[in-house]
């Protein structure tokens, strides 16, 4: 997600890194080159335009603070940009008074629709609510089929119609009805796509939403086609009226320009993006945090969060405090070493982490259990005041440790080396946003395997 333009962007900001003072012509450069970035990563043409002219205005106007440098100013305004132009805030879903809400799920041929269906119920039913999706895919034969399978999965109800009942808006009545009966409080309507925007479709739409009048109209739209998405979205929204897209497939889309022009072009929010098949891999959408990452400041907030949901939830508070003032002990890289087993794909995990340096090269790299087990034998073998202060792990110490866990005095070396680096790094985001951000930037570098990577420890490249 997004990799292509932040690579790029980071570059551009490199190159202005060398420089004293910010200059009409430096200043210049940097804008043309940021330009070219955002068209080359698919960005609308008049989103880009919208952008630069405003980091042009907030880089030449008074906002410009002299105690930055010109790579730190750029950072900051760009960053402060992308956001805007992003939607500011996250978009929560909205609610009917009286339940159920209805959700309807649209979108072209193929984008999503059924799986992002059942991923919403999914991530509803996480979040206190009981939700009951419907099929009113009645084209294709084996769509509802899907559907059901999909709702299975994720162990929510479906309504599968009465024996006859085959018209969209009788089904959708029905479902209705049956959440109301059964004490579900969102329905999610899944319906049919086309290749095209067809008269039909829109007809057979306008009615499902005359009739039950949804609180929620989604647009499921794919990534990786790009500023087609963006137009189709466009389209429904003039015909229908939506109130929020979900962008599919963002784990196969390195460039980003659809997810970066749909707020601007429709007026309407990014609310969710897809990033997998599986039924899990579905996040809300953070204007703020996609900037981070854009920019290479990783999403490290996406990662606590995506740990919360898998590790239990005092545990991941406890480190998100720990991890914001710096009271991070080898207990808690223990503990977080054994939950990674539990996070599932790396991949994408590694995908929230900053991008400087380092990572990039660690895009295939695989969980390998025998070093987590090892770096965990290590930390096992330590006494809990060792564990709590690793400053006291002097050579002695170390030969003790490495004798108790059966491994050598290099590879406690190693860990205790990787601890602290991981601890160093976790100061500088727990720093926040406000106050030196590019400063930060600036000396940002990746330690070898931070939090976990880049070792002959727990991770094998
Ligand atoms: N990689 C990836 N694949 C996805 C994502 N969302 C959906 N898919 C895949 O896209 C394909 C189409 O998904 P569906 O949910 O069937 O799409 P649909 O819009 O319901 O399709 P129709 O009902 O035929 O219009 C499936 O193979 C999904 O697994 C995603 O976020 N990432
Ligand atoms: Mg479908």
């Amino acid at each position: 997600m997004f990799d292509n333009l932040s690579e790029k962007l980071q570059r551009v900001f490199k190159n202005l890194r060398g420089e004293g003072k910010l200059s009409a012509e430096n200043m210049e450069t940097a804008l043309r080159e940021i330009r070219m970035a955002l068209l080359e990563a698919d960005v609308n043409f008049r989103v880009v335009k919208q952008l630069i002219e405003n980091i042009k205005q907030k880089a030449t106007g008074e906002e410009v603070l002299l105690s930055l440098s010109p790579a730190q100013q750029v950072v900051k305004i760009v960053h402060e940009e992308l956001i805007k132009i992003l939607g500011s805030h996250e978009s929560k879903l909205r609610f009917a008074n009286e339940p159920p809400s209805v959700f309807l799920i649209v979108g072209l041929q193929g984008s999503g629709k059924t799986t992002s269906t059942g991923k919403l119920a999914r991530y509803l039913a996480r979040n206190g609510h009981r939700p009951m999706v419907v099929s009113v895919d009645v084209y294709r034969p084996a769509a509802r089929e899907q559907l059901k399978v999909v709702a299975r999965e994720v162990g929510q109800p479906v309504y599968e119609g009465a024996p006859g009942e085959s018209l969209p808006l009788d089904l959708a009545r029905s479902a209705r009805r049956e959440s109301n009966n059964t004490g579900r409080d969102v329905l999610l309507v899944d319906t049919a796509g086309r290749l095209h925007i067809d008269e039909q479709l829109m007809t057979e739409l306008q009615e499902l939403k005359a009739q039950l009048n949804p609180v929620e109209i989604l647009f499921v739209a794919d990534a990786m086609t790009g500023q087609d998405a963006v137009k189709s979205a466009d389209e429904f929204h003039k015909r229908l009226g939506i109130t929020g897209v979900i962008l599919t497939k963002m784990d196969g889309d390195a460039r980003g320009g659809a997810a970066l022009s749909i707020r601007h072009v429709t007026g309407q929010p990014l609310k969710f993006v897809g990033v997998g098949e599986r039924l899990d891999a579905l996040e809300p959408f953070h204007p703020d945090r996609a900037a981070s990452r854009i920019l290479g400041m990783g999403d490290v907030l996406s990662l606590i969060e995506k740990a919360a949901e898998q590790i239990d939830q005092k545990k991941a508070v406890e480190m998100q405090r720990k991890l914001l003032d710096n009271d991070f002990t080898l207990e808690d890289f223990r503990d977080q070493l054994r939950q990674l087993r539990k996070l599932g794909p790396l991949q994408s995990l590694l995908g929230m982490m900053p991008k400087v340096g380092v990572l990039k090269e660690l895009k295939d790299v695989k969980v390998d259990e025998k070093e987590i087990s090892r770096v965990v034998a290590i930390i096992d073998s330590m006494t809990p005041r060792e564990r709590d202060n690793h400053m006291i792990i002097n050579g002695s110490r170390r030969r003790r440790i490495a004798r108790g866990s059966g491994t050598s005095v290099q590879d406690v070396n190693q860990l205790l080396k990787q601890y602290a680096e991981a601890r160093k790094m976790m100061k500088m985001f727990s720093g926040g946003l406000k106050g030196g951000l590019g400063k930060r930037m600036g000396k940002m570098k990746l330690p070898p395997g931070f939090p976990f990577g880049d070792m002959p420890g727990p991770l094998d490249r």
